[in-house]
């Protein structure tokens, strides 16, 4: 029976169902590619290409279940979407501060991050779950935390250090920061395509499982590419 949910679910017409699909494939292949290279990598690089496979495998698994909960309950899988992200996003601040750490950086800049995701992650999930009525008020006080992550890197402490270690990593660093800048805001959008608030008289009503599998498939495959990328030129030098 449950198979035949899952077919019947599962047809062309399906689109965003069709998205959860790719969206898992993408994970796996990527993943693949980030752990079937790390061979290829010194020491020093390793853990930096390592954790752009983790990223990518971890999504793979949540997106695995979030596509059979589509296909079955029908519904967004908002719980597995944060705890997705709750996993992958302060593995990305790892990333900021593995390349940093060239030029100096200092856990404490790591922990700031992390704490900024989470405080940005917790609210909007509050604001999709439990307190769905004021939406607008926990996805304001979300993109406060997503605003300061954006400073830190473009501006702040972390933009002086890739100044400071200079060449592949400050390149590097630079595309990551526009991956944060318009990548990253994908979601808010999807937030408030799947919300109610002020901007629904503007925007109007969308599928917010399209637009986050979209910005997931930009952001986690496409940072761990800058990574790999950054590996592989270093590496040459
Ligand atoms: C791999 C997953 C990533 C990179 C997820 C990133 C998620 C965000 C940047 C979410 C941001 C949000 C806001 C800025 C306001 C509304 C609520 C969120 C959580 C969707």
């Amino acid at each position: 029976m449950k198979n035949l949910v899952l077919i019947s679910k599962m047809l062309p017409d399906d689109y965003i169902g069709f998205t959860f699909f790719v969206g898992c494939m993408a994970m796996m292949a990527a993943s693949a590619f980030f752990f079937l290279s790390l061979n290829q990598f010194d020491k020093k690089w390793r853990t930096s290409v390592l954790v752009s496979g983790l990223i990518t495998f971890i999504a793979a698994v949540h997106y695995f279940y979030m596509k059979e909960y589509w296909a079955v309950v029908g519904e967004s899988p908002t719980f597995f979407r944060y705890v997705d992200w709750i996993l992958t996003v302060p593995l990305m601040c790892v990333e900021f501060y593995l390349i940093l750490k060239v030029a100096g950086a200092k856990t404490d800049l790591l922990w700031k991050m992390i704490g900024l995701s989470v405080i940005m992650l917790v609210t909007g999930y509050l604001g999709e779950t439990v307190f769905s009525d004021s939406a607008a008020l926990w996805g304001g006080i979300s993109g406060i935390a997503y605003f300061i992550i954006v400073y830190e890197i473009w501006l702040g402490s972390a933009s002086k250090l890739a100044t400071a270690a200079g060449g592949n990593v400050l390149k590097a660093h630079k595309i990551l920061c526009w991956f944060v800048l318009v990548g990253w805001a994908i979601y808010p959008l999807g937030y408030m395509l799947g919300t109610d608030g002020w901007y629904t008289s503007i925007l109007g009503k969308g599928s917010v499982d399209i637009a986050y599998n979209i910005a997931d498939a930009i952001n986690k495959i496409g940072f761990g590419l800058v990574i790999y990328n950054l590996a592989v030129q270093s590496q040459k030098e």
